[in-house]
């Protein structure tokens, strides 16, 4: 039987170091104001807020080499692995609220670091609109955001990819996307030629949101660590419209829902990102409010009574 963790850290990234447009650095206050402490203490978890991690200001200049601001993604990301590692050694559930999606790169590698640590399996869940498996050569912005799974894949440059002292982190076999609705040209190729498991919108419109967290949910065990990234953008514009880069037709409020209860159901949630938030575009809050309902919803929130129950593949 799994025994979920309750007792969960948040680390704030205050930065928008990978992203396109300002604004995901107030990410993790906007998260604070929508009461995610608040919320997650009243599931009944030990809630601690470790504040916000330092470092670079984003100086907001054109790529070099394909990629903006190397040298400062890599150092926020090495300090996003830092606390995550940290908090997984010290017994704890790290949440990290982001900050743009590049810090995927240094929350997961510690991840992954820990999983080898103590040997278990790791599997992620990748919620998003996009693939985020660009490289220099192929992405067309120069945006680390849209990069963090390549990266842990092992395509990019040694201060990304290393972070976590193993290159690659991780297998793409370990990765399951969902909600993914805009992929680019080149990295299209990429995804298809890395073979990675991808449960497009279509995917999701054809076998319906029970089916393909049913399938994307298959290989778990109970000696599973589950990491779930959860890029805002994943939801459908209309719903969660605080995020740098929306996308229409994503996964509606109770597609959302079932979604994150059906991950709860696996008890085997053990670390999480919140990422691409921008409270700069947001409209009152509402999609840090909308963010933390789903949050709540990850970590076991119900309608009703429910008995401790495994969702089989
Ligand atoms: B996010 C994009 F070109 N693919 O690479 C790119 F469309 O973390 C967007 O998923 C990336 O929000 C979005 O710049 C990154 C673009
Ligand atoms: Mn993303
Ligand atoms: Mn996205
Ligand atoms: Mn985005």
């Amino acid at each position: 039987t799994v025994t979920p963790n309750l007792h969960v850290s948040l680390i704030g990234a205050p930065t928008d170091i990978g992203a396109g447009a300002r604004g995901a650095s107030m990410g993790p206050e906007a998260l604070r104001v929508a009461n995610i402490v608040e919320i997650l203490k009243g599931q009944g978890l030990d809630v601690l807020d470790s504040g916000n991690l330092f470092g670079p200001a984003n100086p907001w200049l054109p790529p070099v080499n394909g990629y903006r601001h190397l040298f400062e993604v890599a150092a926020w990301n090495q300090s996003v692995h830092d606390a995550v590692y940290h908090e997984l050694q010290s017994g704890r559930l790290p949440i990290l609220m982001g900050g743009d999606h590049c810090l995927g790169i240094g929350s997961i590698s510690a991840v992954a670091r820990h999983c080898r640590d103590i040997g278990k399996k790791l599997r992620i869940i990748w919620l998003d609109a996009h693939a985020d498996f660009n490289t220099n050569t192929l992405t067309p912005s120069g945006n680390v955001h849209g990069m963090p799974v390549a990266c842990l894949c092992g395509y990019g440059p040694p201060e990304l990819t290393g972070i976590g002292g193993h290159t690659p982190a991780i297998s793409s076999t370990w990765v399951k996307q969902i909600g993914i609705r805009s992929v680019d040209l080149g990295e299209k190729h990429l995804v298809y030629q890395e073979g990675l498991d991808v449960f497009d919108m279509r995917f999701i419109d054809e076998v319906g949101m029970r089916g393909t967290m049913q399938a994307a949910l298959a290989d778990l065990d109970e000696d599973t660590h589950l990491h779930v990234s959860f890029d805002v953008d994943f939801l459908d514009a209309e719903l969660a419209p605080g995020v740098g880069t929306t996308v229409l037709g994503g996964p509606t409020y109770r597609e959302a829902q079932l979604c994150m209860e059906m991950i709860a159901d696996t008890g085997l949630m053990a670390s999480l990102d919140i990422v691409e938030l921008n409270p700069a575009l947001d409209v009152r809050n509402q999609t840090a409010h909308v963010a933390v309902d789903l949050v709540g919803s990850l970590f076991g929130k119900s309608t009703l009574m429910r008995r401790p129950q495994r969702i089989a593949g």
